[in-house]
């Protein structure tokens, strides 16, 4: 009997889950419309983003309209051959990953409402940048008032939600978890604003590792990476241009590494990712303009 009801609710759910579906592909199919027919008629709002003032240099941009760049207006990871997205609209509970060819900028596979109900109660509903490795993609959570904020664990090939680890009560600081990412078995993240030591998880078992402290304070701070020993974050601070910020993990020496100009005010910078195949080295960042569109944009880095 009780078991007939659970699968009764679980028909149910599955149901209602089918409808949020089609209802978001419809929303998406309509507002591609309305954004496509907008942007025709108003032309291109940014001018064109110049090369990274210091050692970076624009290879390729990937740029997709809100309706579908809303599914990945927070976070990027890559894997080389592949870059995922999450992205959410607070308040309204939508939150998504997505899977895009590296190649061709193509999103080959999308989870709408990626979070599954029972953590959506427990008030999680930021998703921030997100990471690769082996084979999953871990994201930063904030959930309401920014209490218990946590690590979502999904599957890379098929983005399915796999678990979620609220972060050890010592690593929280204020609550803010507006990124993180994984190398060699840690996780390193930092709170929003006013950043001036980077924390760091055992990413096997979520145990807090401590921090590393940095000779200067930044803020606004969005996305970071690692690569050899150095981590390098995205700011958010306002403007065309953007900063990034690089840490000495071995010191806590931070410094400006790069100013990045995305050719239009109104852009946030949001995740980012640091990929090397073949030895070549590159840098991938997320530009949103709210409400009008998601860019992806591959520099090569000379340092
Ligand atoms: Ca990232």
């Amino acid at each position: 009997m009780r078991g007939a009801r659970r699968s009764g609710r679980g028909v149910r759910a599955l149901w209602e889950g089918s409808v949020m579906t089609a209802l978001i592909a419809l929303w998406r199919k309509a507002f591609h419309l309305l954004f496509a027919a907008l942007f025709a008629l108003t032309g291109m709002v940014s001018s064109a983003p110049s090369d990274g003032q210091a050692g970076l240099t624009l290879l390729r941009e990937y740029d997709y309209l809100y309706s579908d760049g809303v599914a990945f207006c927070q976070g990027l990871a890559t894997d080389g051959e592949s870059f995922y997205g999450t992205g959410c609209v607070k308040y309204v509970d939508y939150n998504a990953i997505v899977k895009i060819d590296a190649d061709t900028g193509a999103i080959v596979r999308c989870n709408d409402l990626c979070l599954p109900p029972e953590v959506l109660a427990k008030g999680y509903s930021h998703l921030g940048d997100c990471a690769y490795a082996d084979g999953k993609i871990y994201a930063a959570c904030e959930a309401f008032f920014f209490r218990d904020p946590a690590v979502m664990v999904f599957d890379a090939e098929t983005l399915d939600f796999l678990e979620y680890h609220v972060l050890p009560r010592e690593g929280q600081g204020s609550g803010h978890f507006p990124w993180l990412c994984v190398q060699d078995g840690t996780i390193y993240y930092t709170q929003s604003r006013d950043v001036d030591e980077v924390r760091l998880l055992d990413a096997a078992d979520f145990s807090y590792k401590g921090s590393v402290h940095m000779d200067r304070t930044v803020t606004k701070i969005t996305g970071g990476d690692v690569l050899d020993g150095v981590l390098y974050l995205a700011s958010n601070v306002g403007g065309r241009e953007k900063i990034t910020y690089s840490v000495d993990l071995a010191t806590g020496e931070t410094k400006e590494a790069f100013r990045r100009d995305t050719g239009n005010a109104g852009t946030e910078a949001e995740g980012m990712c640091v990929s090397r195949t073949d030895g070549e080295i590159r840098f991938h960042y997320l530009d949103v303009v709210p409400l009008a569109r998601t860019t992806v944009r591959t520099y090569a880095s000379a340092a």
